[in-house]
């Protein structure tokens, strides 16, 4: 059995230069991780805060995620950019908000929006414009004060709201087809529609159940 080598990864020129790029990219993966934790709690102050006012939760649940270095690397080299700190400050961390309906989506933005700490810095309403392969997703970039000890720090987020059909659909098609190279594939084109059609009788579904709860109005105390 051959044996694995370990040494390859150590293998540098100048060991120093390593060590000092591997903790600098540390210490700023350290404060994405942060920057996410206090985007979260935000979100988790106003799904409480809204559970008691109106007896329902507009949050079904929050995933977080820190980018892997090989997909930041792969983004970029895609895009024709280079690996700087300014250049990944959009993509490194990424809080998902799934909502119960879709009202819920524009209520949560608009909570964010009226934080005075935070600033938006750019919005992509894939909900209003859905994308031609059909995703939908209401999309943040924020920029937030993070208090570290050796000062504030303003860090930057991506937040991306949808309801629990617009993440089902997109959690699959990523595994099925987003980022890998399908599209040389025989049929693609068959699978593309079938994507598409799923996409619209997701729309159709959240349609109909955004209806039904403004047909049956306000939720009251019990
Ligand atoms: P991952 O693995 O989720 O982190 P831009 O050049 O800035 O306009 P960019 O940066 O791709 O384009 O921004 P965009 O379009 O707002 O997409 C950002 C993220 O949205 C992606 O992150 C995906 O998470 C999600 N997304 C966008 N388009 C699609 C899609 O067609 N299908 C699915 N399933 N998800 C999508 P990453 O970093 O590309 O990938």
């Amino acid at each position: 059995m051959a044996e694995r080598n370990t040494n390859t990864w150590l293998d540098t020129p100048d060991p120093q230069v390593f060590i000092k790029n591997s903790a600098k990219f540390n210490d700023l993966m350290m404060m994405y991780r942060c920057t996410v934790r206090e985007v979260r709690t935000k979100l988790e102050v106003l799904n409480d805060e809204f559970s008691l006012e109106y007896k329902r939760n507009p949050i079904s649940f929050i995933k977080t995620r820190i980018k892997k270095p090989e997909s930041i690397y792969k983004k970029l080299k895609k895009l024709g950019y280079e690996f700087t700190a300014e250049n990944i400050q959009n993509d490194v961390a990424g809080i998902r908000v799934v909502c119960a309906f879709i009202d819920d989506i524009y209520t949560i933005a608009d909570l964010i929006t009226r934080q005075d700490d935070i600033t938006v810095i750019q919005v992509k309403d894939y909900i209003k414009n859905p994308k031609p392969n059909g995703y939908r997703s209401y999309h943040m970039i924020v920029e937030i004060p993070v208090f570290f000890s050796k000062g504030k720090t303003p860090m930057r987020a991506e937040i991306q709201i949808r309801t629990n059909g617009m993440d089902f659909w997109a959690t699959l098609e990523h595994q099925l087809r987003y980022k890998q190279n399908i599209e040389e594939m025989d049929g693609y084109e068959d699978v593309s529609n079938e994507l598409l059609n799923c996409a619209r009788a997701v729309i159709d579904m959240d349609n109909e159940m955004q209806r039904i709860k403004n047909k049956i109005g306000q939720f009251h105390d019990i």
